[in-house]
C-alpha cells in the first residue's frame, strides 16, 4: 500500500475499532518491524535527495499523527472498559450514605402548629407581607397618632405613587399578622375559624428572644357564642399538642387596642417567664371596620410568637440562631 493510501484507510479503521486486540493488529500492520509504514519510511533513503526533503518530513508527521491516534483510541477503550466494570453492582458492599438536607427549626415547628390547628377544624389562610396603614393599625382600632403604636415600631416603605401617599394606603412592612383578621373578615362571613401563619418585621434592637424578622401564627374564631371559654380550651389543647401534657404556662391580662379584654399567654424559658403570645376577645370597633354587627357576633383572636414556641420546645438559648446561617444548628433537627 502506498503512503497516500494508507493515510486514506487508516484513520477511518481506527474510528471503527473498539476492543484492544484489534487495535494492537492495526497498530502492527502500519508500525510494527515489517510494517506497511515502517517498510516506506525503511524506503525513503532509496529516493533522491530533492523527493527526500519533500517526502521525509510528510511522513515523519504522519507517523506521529498515527501513534497519537492509537494512544487516544487505547485510552478511550480502557476507559470504556474500566466503566462497564464499575457499573456491575457488588450487592455485598456496604451501602453509600445519601447525604439529605434539614428544615430549619422554625419550619419544622410551622408545619407540626398547621397540623394541630387542621386537626381542631381550623382553615389555614395566607397573608402578605407588605401591609398599609389601614389594615396593620387603624382597622385594628389603632388610630394615628395612637400611643399603642409605638409598641408596633415599624418599617416604613417608600409610596411609589400618589395613592400610597394618603393616610391609610401608606405601605409598610407588617408588624404583626393581626391584619390578616380585617383581610380575611372583609371577604368572608362568619362563623369561621382560621389561623395565619408568616413572617413580620419590627424595627427594633435584637437580643436573645427579640429579633427584626420573626415568624408569628395569628388565630381568629369568630361565631355567634363564642366567649373566653372557648379561648382558653384551644390555647389549652394546641399547647399541650405542641409541648405534651406536662407544660408550664399561664394567662396573664393584658392590653390590645384590637381585644377587649385582653390577654398574655407567657412559658417558662430558660427559669424565666416569656410571653408568647399576645389574645383576647376581638373588639366591638374591629368588627365595625368590616362592617359585622357586634351584637350578633363574638370571637377571640391570638398571635402566638412562633420563634418563641421554637426556643422552648427546642431549648434554644438565643432567637438569633435561627437565622444566623450556621449549619452545625440546621442539622440538629
Ligand atoms: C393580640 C391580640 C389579638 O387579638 C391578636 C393578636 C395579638 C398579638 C399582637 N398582634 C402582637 O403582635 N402582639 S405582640 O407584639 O406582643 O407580639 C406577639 C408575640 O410575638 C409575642 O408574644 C412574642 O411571642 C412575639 N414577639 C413579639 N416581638 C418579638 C417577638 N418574637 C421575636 N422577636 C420580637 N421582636
Amino acid at each position: 500500500m502506498s503512503f497516500e493510501q494508507i493515510k486514506k484507510t487508516v484513520f477511518f479503521q481506527i474510528k471503527e475499532i473498539n476492543n484492544p486486540n484489534e487495535l494492537e493488529n492495526l497498530r502492527i500492520k502500519y508500525l510494527g518491524r515489517k510494517g506497511e509504514l515502517t517498510l516506506i519510511l525503511r524506503g525513503l533513503k532509496d529516493l533522491s535527495i530533492e523527493k527526500r526533503r519533500q517526502e521525509g518530513p510528510l511522513a515523519q508527521r504522519f507517523k506521529k499523527e498515527l501513534e497519537e491516534a492509537i494512544n487516544k483510541k487505547q485510552k478511550e477503550i480502557s476507559g470504556f472498559n474500566s466503566q462497564k466494570k464499575n457499573q456491575l453492582i457488588d450487592i455485598s458492599r456496604p451501602g453509600k450514605r445519601v447525604l439529605s438536607g434539614h428544615l430549619n427549626p422554625l419550619t419544622k415547628i410551622e408545619k407540626e402548629i398547621r397540623q394541630i390547628f387542621l386537626a381542631m377544624n381550623f382553615s389555614v389562610v395566607e397573608g402578605q407581607e407588605i401591609e398599609d396603614d389601614y389594615h396593620n393599625f387603624d382597622a385594628l382600632h389603632i388610630p394615628k397618632d395612637h400611643p399603642a403604636r409605638d409598641a408596633w415600631d415599624t418599617f416604613w416603605l417608600k409610596p411609589i405613587n400618589d395613592k400610597q401617599l394618603k393616610a391609610g394606603n401608606k405601605p409598610l412592612l407588617r408588624t404583626h399578622t393581626s391584619p390578616m383578621q380585617i383581610r380575611y373578615m372583609e371577604k368572608y362571613q362568619p362563623p369561621f375559624q382560621i389561623i395565619v401563619p408568616g413572617r413580620v418585621f419590627r424595627y427594633e434592637a435584637t437580643d436573645a428572644s427579640h429579633e427584626t424578622t420573626f415568624k408569628q401564627v395569628e388565630g381568629l374564631m369568630v361565631g355567634e357564642d363564642i366567649s373566653l371559654v372557648n379561648f382558653k380550651f384551644i390555647i389549652e389543647e394546641f399547647l399541650k399538642k405542641l409541648f405534651g401534657e406536662k407544660i408550664d404556662f399561664e394567662f396573664r391580662p393584658s392590653y390590645y387596642p384590637f381585644v377587649e379584654p385582653g390577654v398574655d399567654v407567657y412559658m417558662k424559658w430558660k427559669n424565666k417567664w416569656l410571653e408568647v403570645a399576645g389574645a383576647g376577645m376581638v373588639h366591638p370597633e374591629v368588627f365595625r371596620a368590616v362592617n359585622y354587627n357586634p351584637y350578633k357576633w363574638q370571637g377571640f383572636a391570638f398571635g402566638f410568637g412562633l420563634d418563641r414556641l421554637a426556643m422552648i420546645k427546642y431549648k434554644i438559648p438565643d432567637i438569633r440562631m435561627f437565622y444566623g446561617g450556621d449549619l452545625r444548628f440546621v442539622k440538629q433537627f
